[in-house]
């Protein structure tokens, strides 16, 4: 039976994925390298630094940085991006969401945070949903990137839950793998064509609904 619900940050619990959208467009236009919200689907679940990496291989001409270079340019799209959520309050909650948690929390099931952010703590204290979950994994004391599991098999063991008893809900593709990777049931928020590996699509956090959920789970 189901003990848990993880899950991923940006784009599930808020937007922030528009936050991150506009700091990296910002970097990108200094830099000359155009910037789509198309390809920045790529980016949702990715690390700072990758999320760089995969920026600079879309220049026309490609430019070899330094490591001091790079660190430098990760920096300066943190500071836009915490500048950003400076201004998130409780009303960006992505909708549903509250009502979920609240109905998970009321069935007697942990609930877990596995964001690959760093600034997740930030958001969910401005966010005011601190206390809403049991498990915020903390990122920087792991050692592989979504898709690898890690993050929500950390999240589990945490929860003391077990993941084949676990849901992971995410909106990005590699978020999606890595639940599915961890052996837990997998929900995707977004389109159909994004998730073929998903076990259930949601075409927005306002469909998710706990009953339902956990009839689908239990099958
Ligand atoms: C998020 C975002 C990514 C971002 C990453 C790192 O992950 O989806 O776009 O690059 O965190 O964020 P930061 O630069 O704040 O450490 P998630 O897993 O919550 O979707
Ligand atoms: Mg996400």
């Amino acid at each position: 039976t189901l003990q848990a619900v993880i899950f991923d940050l940006d784009g599930v619990i808020t937007d922030t994925a528009e936050y991150h959208y506009q700091a990296w467009k910002a970097i990108a236009a200094e830099l000359g390298i155009p910037f789509t919200r198309e390809f920045n689907e790529n980016l949702k679940g990715v690390s700072r630094m990758d999320s760089l990496k995969l920026l600079l291989s879309q220049a026309e001409t490609p430019v070899s940085y330094s490591d001091e270079e790079l660190h430098q340019l990760a920096d300066r799209k943190n500071k836009l991006y915490v500048e950003l959520i400076g201004t998130i309050t409780p009303a960006d909650l992505l909708p549903g969401i509250a009502e979920f948690v609240a109905d998970i929390r009321a069935a007697g099931l942990a609930t877990g945070i596995a964001s690959a952010s760093k600034n997740a703590v930030a958001v969910l204290t401005r966010l005011g949903v601190m206390d809403r979950f049991d498990v915020i994994v903390d990122v920087t004391k792991l050692k592989n990137n979504k898709p690898d599991p890690e993050i929500f098999l950390t999240a589990a063991a945490q929860l003391g839950a077990d993941p084949a008893a676990c849901i992971g809900v995410e909106d990005a593709a590699s978020g999606v793998e890595a639940i599915k990777a961890a052996g837990m049931f997998a929900v995707a928020i977004g389109q159909a064509e994004h998730f073929p590996h998903a076990d259930i699509v949601l075409p927005g956090t306002s469909q998710l609904n706990f009953r339902e959920l956990k009839l689908t789970f239990e099958g």
